[in-house]
């Protein structure tokens, strides 16, 4: 990336992928080292093999009450944080959902083309409805604008973390349902990448390890941030519940907590979970979390600190108004297409 002081990113020829990548984030907390390991690392390695956008997915995060203010400094900041992870606004587009009005308009297309119980069957929903005091139609619909934004791009991957993954079920049958009623391809039929849970697809709550790390937990304790400083990061995985015993092995079913530490270990450093294993016998927990914590502010560190540098004024502001230049062209022709197959009037 070069982004000096309000440069604006210099649009390069697009670059001929065999296959293109969609993936979002929402703005709806501080992004946790779940969200990094198990999303933006990805996405990172993935723009040197795909056509890829990044998208901060605003909307979503509309599904709950949002204080407007952070909401619009989140999204900078989502946005800073895929540049500081690796993502770069020179091969990957980076863009805001809502700067793209073909995604609510396709959302709403598609609604009308998938049912009640297909929604209100969805994990997420029944979880997230059940902490709300007041549920949104929103929330309940949130899945359709998902499948909008993936569909909206045909694109052919998504990565996403193992949480997402019934959601993404939902797109590709809401696109077979399109394709089959009009016996034509509107929407390719995306396929998912879900890294392993030892490859980081489910991290889990420092606090609880049966539930997701996630970043708006009402308790911040159970989630590393990125932006964390070093010592909040050390506080935080000094206090990580740990399992009966004081061997560190990795035991999904027995040992829950440790091997969640031991996947987020491994994950920083490179070093496999037998590595891991042998490197700590007979040592205890206090001195495998001591180490944790130094691999994780290692790792942490220099996005941390790329962060701070993109936070000039209109540095990330250049590189969105640049996605959205790029994305827009790719997502009309779909909406276009499905618009009038569906018989809505259009005026040349
Ligand atoms: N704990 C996690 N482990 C692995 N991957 C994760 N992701 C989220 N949490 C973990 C992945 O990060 C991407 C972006 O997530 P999102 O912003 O779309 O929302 P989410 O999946 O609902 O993530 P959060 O952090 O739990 O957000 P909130 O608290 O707002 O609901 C996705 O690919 C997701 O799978």
């Amino acid at each position: 990336m070069k982004g000096d002081k309000g440069a604006r990113v210099k649009p390069l020829a697009p670059r001929i992928m065999a296959k293109r990548v969609f993936s979002g984030v929402q703005p709806s907390g501080s992004l946790t080292i779940g969200n990094y390991l198990g999303a933006l690392r990805n996405f990172a390695k993935l723009q040197h093999e795909a056509e890829c956008l990044f998208c901060v997915v605003d909307l979503h995060a509309l599904t709950v009450p949002q204080d407007p203010k952070e909401l619009h400094q989140r999204t900078l900041d989502v946005a800073r944080i895929f540049v500081a992870s690796g993502i770069d606004p020179d091969l990957a587009t980076i863009f805001v959902q809502s700067h793209v009005p073909a995604h609510a308009e396709l959302s709403w297309l598609l609604e009308c083309t998938t049912y009640d119980g297909e929604l209100r069957r969805m994990t997420q929903y029944k979880e997230k409805a059940a902490r709300q005091e007041v549920v949104t139609s929103g929330l309940l619909t949130y899945p359709v604008l998902m499948a909008a934004d993936i569909l909206l791009y045909q694109a052919d991957e998504v990565p996403v973390g193992d949480d997402q993954k019934q959601h993404l079920e939902l797109a590709r049958d809401i696109a077979v349902r399109v394709n089959n009623r009009f016996d034509e391809e509107i929407f390719k039929v995306p396929e998912p990448y879900i890294p392993p849970k030892t490859a980081g697809g489910r991290i889990m709550n420092l606090q609880d390890a049966t539930e997701k790390m996630s970043k708006s937990a009402e308790n911040p304790r159970g989630n590393i941030a990125i932006l964390d400083s070093p010592d909040e990061i050390r506080r935080k995985i000094k206090s990580a519940v740990t399992d009966s015993g004081r061997e560190i092995y990795y035991d999904e079913v027995n040992k829950p907590a440790i091997s969640n530490l031991m996947v987020i270990y491994s994950l920083c450093s490179g070093q496999s979970l037998d590595e891991i294993k042998s490197a700590y016998v007979g040592s205890g927990y206090g001195q495998f979390k001591s180490d944790l914590a130094e691999v994780v502010v290692e790792t942490l560190a220099p996005i941390q600190k790329r962060f701070t540098e993109l936070s000039e004024p209109g540095v990330i502001e250049a590189i969105l108004a640049e996605g959205r230049r790029k994305a827009e062209p790719l997502a009309l022709p779909t909406l276009r297409r499905f618009q009038d197959r569906l018989g809505l009037l259009a005026l040349s």
